[in-house]
């Protein structure tokens, strides 16, 4: 078996990183599985002198970053530019701040320094954002690889993108991959619509997209968890106020993305039009902090305390607080617990390129008496999760009304949704995340071995079945003819 050389913004100690949650849970996955090096950050900010190597620990190799490139390729480009851009939010984006050198020049010394570690047979997988030139610099060293790259959050349609001042430079940069993989069948279309409408690509007839001298593979291969990690869940009624109160929960970043003043306003709705659900029912927030030195990461900070106060100052009462909001990250096994105890689960982003909390979720729930999954239509895990109860989280009534369903829910109907969605989880996994894309990454080496994307009729597939399930269909069958299908059944190759 080949070495699969992992490249990501941030590494992990192989240990902690299970520990931690989303891409470091995923790629650690992937190093304990597989012949393999991991390369990244290191999460060290290190005078420019000290910064220049690299420190090997096993299969795990970092790097840390000087001031100046933490400030402009970090902060900066990748996450002042890049990651409002892909959320579809261009009103917060910092395009005129000039990071986009110190993005491509940490790019470029980041593959000066893994090039010397790739031997000839190995491929390398590239994750995310902040390292889409990755590949071109290791090209421009000579490195002849299969080089695959993942992109872990949604890509915007392409009126959005051409936003972006230097985005036919990201486009070159992307043609020098043989595989880009996204989230989701929309994100695959947004990003075939850019490229043969904003760089003027072709798509071959075998599905590929021709652009600049390249034969690119654009395909989906949705993100899951290793379920075994959470069915074992136990309960922990610790953080409920009172007995017989149920809790609804929400496990968010806190990042304008995940839609947290407009989950708060909705269960505040559902407070006011719902009187007799007061003192029985209680939203637990866990929102952690994350980079906070970015302007619009403190505004929403700011934005979502107030909003918390000014609810519990309406409806609360001395023995019933109805936010319990904690500005923490919680232990992975205390989080399973939560989850198994709370009777709904608000997942309501504005814009989300899977959520694998809507996946945790619903893997941690008793079978025999499971809580239900509310999930915003503007989350990637919509596409497979339609068994969930779908909202719009920009409508507050609807999203209201819809937590009061939620409570109501028979038995019957919260344990056939939940074997449904369990199904879709336990089958679409972390491995065979990481299997489909290493075999479609390895398979073809030549420009030759035609390889195609998703087909557009399964596209128009998938969004029928998306828009039927936000239109409230009733629970589908156990997914008939999905249920035969592995995780990229959608594209052939
Ligand atoms: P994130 O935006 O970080 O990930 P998400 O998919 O929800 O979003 O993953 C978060 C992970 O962190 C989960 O595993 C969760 O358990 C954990 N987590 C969140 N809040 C926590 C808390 N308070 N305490 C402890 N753990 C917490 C990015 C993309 C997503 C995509 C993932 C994986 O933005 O859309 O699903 O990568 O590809």
């Amino acid at each position: 078996m080949s070495r699969v050389i992992l490249v990501s913004n941030r590494v992990m100690d192989l240990r902690r990183a299970a520990q931690a949650g989303g891409v470091a849970v995923a790629l650690a996955h992937v190093a304990r599985t597989r012949p393999s090096l991991w390369f990244g950050w290191s999460g060290e900010v290190k005078p420019a002198a000290e910064a220049g190597s690299v420190n090997q620990a096993g299969r795990v190799l970092t790097v840390p970053l000087s001031p100046e490139e933490h400030e402009g390729y970090y902060l900066g480009y990748a996450n002042s530019v890049l990651w409002p851009v892909f959320h579809n939010r261009l009103d917060v984006a910092q395009f005129e701040a000039g990071h986009f050198e110190r993005y491509i020049g940490v790019n470029r010394r980041l593959a000066a320094l893994l090039q010397p570690f790739i031997r000839p047979d190995d491929v390398v997988w590239v994750h995310d954002y902040h390292l889409i030139p990755l590949a071109v610099e290791l090209r421009r060293l000579g490195v002849l690889n299969r080089i695959g790259f993942y992109l872990h959050i949604p890509f915007p349609p392409w009126q959005t993108f051409v936003a972006i001042p230097e985005h036919a430079h990201l486009a070159r940069c992307l043609a020098a991959y043989d595989l880009v993989g996204l989230q989701t069948m929309a994100d695959v279309s947004n990003l075939i619509d850019y490229l043969v409408n904003g760089v003027f690509g072709n798509v071959t007839p075998d599905g590929r997209v021709r652009l600049f001298d390249r034969l690119l593979t654009v395909a989906s291969f949705p993100i899951g968890i290793d379920s075994t990690d959470f069915t074992r869940a136990a309960r922990d009624v610790a953080l409920v106020q009172g007995r017989g109160m149920r809790r609804i929960i929400g496990v968010d970043r806190l990042d304008y993305t995940k839609g947290l003043p407009q989950k708060f306003k909705a269960f505040g709705q559902f407070l006011e039009t719902n009187p007799q659900y007061r003192r029985q029912v209680v939203l637990t927030q866990i929102a952690p902090p994350t980079r906070e030195n970015v302007g619009a990461y403190a505004d929403i900070r700011r934005q979502l305390e107030t909003l918390g106060g000014s609810i519990n100052g309406r409806f609360g009462e001395l023995d019933w607080v109805p936010i319990h909001y904690i500005h923490r990250a919680a232990p992975r096994r205390r989080l399973t617990a939560i989850y198994r105890s709370s009777s709904i689960a608000l997942v309501t982003p504005l814009r989300d390129g899977m959520n694998l909390v809507a996946k945790e979720y619903v893997a941690s729930q008793d079978p025999e008496d499971p809580g239900v999954l509310i999930l915003s239509r503007f989350a990637g895990a919509v596409e497979e999760l339609v068994d969930a109860l779908i909202v719009n989280p920009y409508d507050i009534y609807a999203t209201a009304e819809v937590i009061r369903t939620a409570l109501e829910m028979s038995l019957d109907e919260r344990r056939a949704r939940n074997r449904a969605l369990m199904a879709v989880i336990a089958r679409n996994d972390l491995a065979a995340w990481c299997d489909s894309f290493l075999r479609a990454l390895s398979r073809g080496s030549g420009e030759n071995d035609p390889t195609t994307w998703t087909q557009p009729e399964s596209i128009r597939r998938a969004m029928d079945r998306l828009s039927q399930a936000v239109r409230g269909a009733p629970p589908q069958k156990p997914h008939g003819h999905e249920a035969k299908a592995a995780p990229t059944s959608t594209h052939s190759y």
